[in-house]
């Protein structure tokens, strides 16, 4: 199952499915190669490599997970659900019965076991190492994404911290905009964790970055995992294969020994600026917000090192696979709070916080309401601005039969939940920022448990009919693919 094991083997995996497109052309990480690649992941295209983009010698990786199939082929899997049944497999173990029960638990137990990222003596990030005044950002061709960007913005990290009260580690992904050869600013948004093992620490607080990862560790810094989990367990579970771990060079910490580039250094309490604006996932740009200063202390890397970016801007964007590995990977977990939970599907077009549709077994009065409830509790779902809950048999991913289920199921003197919580950081709609309203739509089926008047039945032709049909299709001589 062991899938890449780094950035190259993905770029070879890409290009030997017909994924990957390099480009020899010279192209300018200034806004140049924003509006080639928009062009391309809105056309459903290949991974690009630009081979010389401007004023670098590292070539930039873009577009690696612009697709499903891409995605899929990140995770070896045939679909991202089957990615979600492995962590499901894992989280639903019960005691085994029986022999075939127990070596399959026992399979599943060394899944476990395999996923503890493991210390390596030496590993290819570093390579060459830059220290001090030899660190120069500079040398990467790192993007302006959008006009009205503050500058140039590292959009693909895994940022690596650990909490100064217990040590657990933690990875995110958090942009970080360029000030100047050494200086970065970190943008760990106010509900995430890196923000919090910052906050921890009344003085600095080390921190490596690592970027140019296998697909699958590249994906689990942006997981939204509870904090006290490491992201690169959860890696190394969906690789069935560890994480491999070398020392840093000038801080405590520990970084993926595969890595093209890391980026060592520290933050520190008080020391902040002013960052932004950036055109952001939202479809707008973020204004300028303060945010801790990253000085770079080390700067290791390959020697010929690939440099990965993202655009984010309007959705859907090259983030929308990202969200959607989310989505899929966490239903099984989510189903362990709320089993009454079908499915859910995060429009993309929503941002991924600001809708959130489900569909549930409903059992009872106000079961609706319950789950709207427990979304608004759930980890980073608690940013959810609308939630729709539908019943069981509607497909949640079908936004045409979602649309007919609230305009046709609902009263909205009844069903529209209205009330308060937190929001995302980046939500501009609110007239507060990070809190503000938000909406509860149930589009489920009531009747007189509820309090109101007998339900209808829903229109469903027959088994029979429908099996009679089917078998004589060909004698009706209509000529469609509607059999
Ligand atoms: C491309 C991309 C860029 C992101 N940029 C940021 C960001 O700048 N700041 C932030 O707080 N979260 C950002 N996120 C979301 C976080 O990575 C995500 O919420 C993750 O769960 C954070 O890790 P944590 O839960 O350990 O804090 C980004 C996600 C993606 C996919
Ligand atoms: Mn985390």
């Amino acid at each position: 199952m062991a899938g890449p094991k780094d950035l190259r083997e993905w770029i070879a995996l890409l290009e030997r499915e017909g994924e990957l497109q390099r480009v020899p052309a010279k192209a300018d990480p200034h806004l140049e190669i924003t509006e080639i690649t928009d062009r391309v992941v809105k056309a459903g295209g290949p991974a690009l490599l630009f081979e010389h983009p401007k004023s670098s010698d590292h070539p930039l990786l873009i577009n690696q997970f612009g697709t499903e199939r891409r995605m899929c082929l990140a995770f070896g899997a045939r679909t991202l659900d089957e990615v979600g049944e492995r962590v499901g497999s894992v989280l639903e173990m019960q005691p085994p019965q029986g022999l075939v029960e127990k070596v399959k638990g026992l399979a599943k137990l060394k899944s476990i076991a395999d996923s503890l990222p493991k210390t390596v003596r030496s590993g290819p990030c570093q390579e060459v190492v830059l220290e001090g005044e030899e660190v120069d950002l500079g040398r990467l061709p790192v993007q302006t994404c959008w006009p009205g960007d503050a500058g140039p913005f590292i959009t693909l990290p895994a940022v690596i911290t650990k909490d100064p009260r217990d040590g657990t580690r933690n990875v995110g992904m958090y942009r970080m905009q360029v000030i100047d050869a050494r200086q970065t600013y970190m943008h760990w948004q106010i509900h995430k964790d890196g923000r919090m093992d910052y906050l921890a620490t009344d003085g600095r607080l080390e921190v490596a970055v690592a970027l140019g990862l296998d697909p699958v560790t590249a994906y689990a810094a942006s997981a939204p995992l509870p904090k006290h989990v490491d992201e690169l367990m959860l890696a190394g579970f969906l690789r069935g294969d560890p994480v491999e771990l070398v020392a840093c060079k000038t801080v405590g910490l520990e970084v993926p020994a595969q890595a093209e580039i890391v980026l060592e250094g520290y933050v520190q309490q008080g020391d902040e600026g002013i960052e932004g604006p950036f055109g952001d996932h939202t479809g707008y740009y973020s204004p300028p917000e303060p945010f801790p200063v990253f000085h770079v202390t080390a700067m290791t890397m390959r020697r010929d090192a690939i440099y990965p970016s993202i655009v984010v801007g309007k959705p859907p964007a090259e983030d929308a696979w990202l969200g959607k590995a989310t989505e899929r990977i966490f239903l099984p977990a989510i189903r362990m709070s709320v089993p009454e939970i079908v499915d859910y599907d995060l429009p993309v077009a929503g941002a991924f916080h600001n809708c959130v549709i489900v569909s549930i077994r409903k059992r009872f009065p106000g079961h609706a309401q319950k789950v709207m409830h427990a979304i608004w509790g759930l980890g980073l779902l608690s940013l959810t601005k609308a939630v729709v809950v539908v019943d069981e048999h509607v497909d949640v991913h079908d936004y045409e039969e979602v649309f007919f289920r609230v305009t046709a199921n609902v009263d909205p003197g009844r069903d529209v939940l209205l009330t308060e919580g937190p929001l995302d950081h980046l939500d501009h709609a609110p007239t507060r920022q990070f809190y503000g309203g938000k909406i509860g739509i149930d589009a489920t089926h009531k009747g007189p448990a509820e309090g109101t008047r007998e339900w209808p039945e829903e229109i469903v032709m027959s088994d029979d009919v429908r099996e009679l049909v089917t078998r004589r299709w060909s004698d009706y001589g209509i000529r469609s693919d509607q059999s």
